[in-house]
């Protein structure tokens, strides 16, 4: 049995040059996993926590308390360290610079989509925190700048999830390979029980919002209509599985094999997903683990940033899924 804690020492051990301050703020996030995880466990108990805040962020979208709990926690956790220098997440308009002689001095910078699949709170379903982190460009000794923020994904450092389903479980990857805790709240220990993650090249689920169908673009509405009519070519049945939380989503395609796509459409032109805490930490831990993650054509990491909150469109998953629905969109753009 290999701890969280363990593993972590284990793996700054293997470069001799590591100040330590990495591990620091992933112990900062594993702390707030923890919190988050008993506060998401009793929420149906507790009416204080459950619901709605009454406010909005800044993609307009209701920010449900335990979003701006979650928020809070991440942000705690991570000054109470002072391991990074600054912090940027779906519930503020803008980044944090954590603006003291620690954070001042700190080398690195976080990004975090703190409870991504909160409407799902209220109902018992299953749900996620998203982090990545980048090593600041600005220069050490000064408060952050947007610049440390708006990197390309391809310059994370490290990124992953906490995914608090039926079990809650930390998934993250530093750039070599993906590791799956499992936490055991009877010990307060996240438990290495899934160690070097392999997607499968190809699965048999696609998440999507088909209610969504008639919204969508031509390549994508093919790609459903392959999924449903290559069960017959090919007795290969798909299954359609969509929980409304994309960590969620890309927790069973990543043991399992499949796709998530979350598209351009009428509703949303430029998609829904943002970029930094959302495509990029996915994205990351998707090539790590053998997958794909693309805007539909592109790889996501490779998109440079314009704005904290842009939107992108999403697939990501299995390479083969993706490659697939990558040839349904490039036909409708070549015909
Ligand atoms: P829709 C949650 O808000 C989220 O960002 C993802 O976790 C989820 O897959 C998607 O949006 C759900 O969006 O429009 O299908 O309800």
């Amino acid at each position: 049995m290999k701890t969280l804690g363990e593993f972590i020492v284990e793996k700054q051990a293997e470069y001799p040059g590591a100040t330590g301050e990495l591990s620091g703020i992933l112990s900062s996030i594993r702390l707030s996993a923890k919190i988050i995880h008993r506060d998401i466990n009793r929420a149906g108990l507790t009416q204080d926590i459950l619901g709605v805040s009454g406010d909005e962020n800044i993609q307009g979208e209701t920010q449900m308390k335990l979003d701006v709990f979650a928020n809070e926690t991440m942000k705690k956790a991570l000054i109470a360290r002072g391991e990074v220098a600054g912090f940027a997440s779906e519930e503020d308009d803008t980044f944090v610079a954590f603006d003291t002689e620690r954070g001042r001095n700190a080398k690195y910078v976080l990004l975090t989509d703190p409870l991504d699949g909160s409407s799902n709170i209220d109902v018992n379903v299953s749900v996620g925190t998203i982090f990545s982190i980048y090593k600041r460009i600005s220069p050490v000794g000064t408060p952050v700048t947007l610049e440390d923020f708006l990197q390309p994904g391809r310059k994370q450092v490290a990124a992953g999830y906490v995914t608090y389903g039926s079990s809650t479980m930390l998934v993250y990857t530093t750039g070599n390979g993906v590791n799956g805790f499992t936490y055991d709240p009877s010990l307060g220990l996240f438990i290495l029980s899934h160690p070097n993650m392999s997607m499968p090249k190809d699965g048999k689920y696609y998440s999507i919002n088909e209610g969504q169908y008639v919204t969508f673009p031509m390549g994508v509405k093919k790609f459903i209509k392959y999924c449903q009519e290559d069960d017959l070519a090919t007795k290969r049945p798909y299954s359609s599985r969509y929980i409304g939380s994309l960590v969620s989503d890309f927790h069973r395609n990543l043991l399992k094999g499949g796709i998530y796509i979350y598209p351009t459409s009428t509703v949303y032109p430029k998609g829904k997903l943002r970029l930094l805490y959302e495509g990029n930490p996915m994205a990351f831990l998707a090539e790590q683990a053998g997958g794909m993650a693309t805007d539909g054509v592109n790889s996501v990491l490779d998109i440079i940033p314009t704005e904290l909150h842009q939107r992108i469109p999403f697939f990501v998953g299995s390479t083969n899924m993706v490659e697939k629905a990558k040839a349904f969109l490039l036909e409708e753009t070549n015909c």
